[in-house]
């Protein structure tokens, strides 16, 4: 057969553009492709839910590829290493309580899954903002990532959604947005960003769970964003509270769904 190049052209253009059309209304968006979001969006697009989830970057998977300090390994505890289990990511026990995992077969088998599982990933997309209808969140703001490198003054698009989940990490960008432009009391202590405190894994593991939630009217918080907001810990290359806060999130968002 000979290759034709406009063909290989029409062929990205056209089924890229399906999919993005087919994802212009979604039942949740998912900002942050690290290991909370991946595991919020597979459980979401596996229960029925119409997921889309956007990353900045190139590649999916967030802090979990470096393990800890660029080491490839990552840790989890005893529940951590149930959802391992589950997404078939294989791992050793270290000692009792304590299992290991290689990073990279943690990151590749999660995402495959995800994708398997339904969830549309849009890579390369940075979330900029949110749509607001009254008082409510109802979809995200997004560009290419390389307008944002670029700084260029480029328009973006958007993609509405019933609930929005931040799973940006320590960044916790949308919530830091909806703060800053919309003047909104966030659903925590002090209506504002608690924001990060330093290292305590045994505290900021349990925390992560409990901060698992909505902060502002359909957008929730889920992984090291949660954290983030609700003033608690980090972790450092504990990766078991970020896996759980993803299924946790799922479960919290699935309801509501179902319930409307
Ligand atoms: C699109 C965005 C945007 C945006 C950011 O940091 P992550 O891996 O997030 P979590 O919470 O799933 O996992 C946290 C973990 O990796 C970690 O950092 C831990 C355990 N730290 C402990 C410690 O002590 O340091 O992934 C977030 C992802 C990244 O891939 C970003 O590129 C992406 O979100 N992202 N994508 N639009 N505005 N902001």
């Amino acid at each position: 057969m000979h290759l034709n190049e406009k063909t290989i052209t029409e062929a990205i253009i056209k089924r890229y553009t399906e999919k993005l059309l087919d994802s212009l209304k979604c039942d949740v968006a998912i900002v942050g492709g690290g290991p909370s979001g991946l595991v919020a969006a597979a459980e979401l697009a596996g229960a029925g839910w119409k997921t889309c989830l956007f990353e900045r970057k190139l590649s999916i998977g967030g802090g979990m590829w470096g393990g800890g300090m660029m080491m490839n390994e990552i840790v989890v505890q005893e529940e951590g290493k149930e959802i391992l289990d589950e997404y078939d990511v294989q791992t050793r026990s270290f000692s009792k309580g304590y299992y290991t995992a290689d990073s990279v077969e943690a990151v590749s088998t999660i995402c495959s899954k995800t994708v398997k599982a339904g969830v549309r990933i849009f890579n390369l997309i940075s979330v900029e903002d949110i749509l607001l209808r009254d008082k409510e969140a109802a979809g995200i703001v997004i560009n290419w990532t390389a307008v944002e490198m670029a700084s260029l003054h480029v328009d973006p698009l958007t993609i509405e959604s019933k609930f929005i989940i931040d799973t940006t990490g320590h960044a916790a960008e949308v919530i830091r947005v909806i703060e800053k432009k919309d003047d909104a009391r966030l659903m925590t202590p002090s209506g504002k960003i608690e924001g990060e405190r330093s290292l305590w894994a045994d505290r900021a593991e349990q925390t992560t769970l409990e901060n698992t939630r909505e902060v502002f009217p359909r957008v929730y918080v889920a992984g090291m964003c949660a954290n983030a907001v609700f003033g608690s810990y980090r972790m450092g290359p504990i990766f078991g509270g970020m896996l759980l806060s993803g299924k946790k999130v799922a479960s919290l968002i699935g309801e509501r769904l179902a319930g409307e």
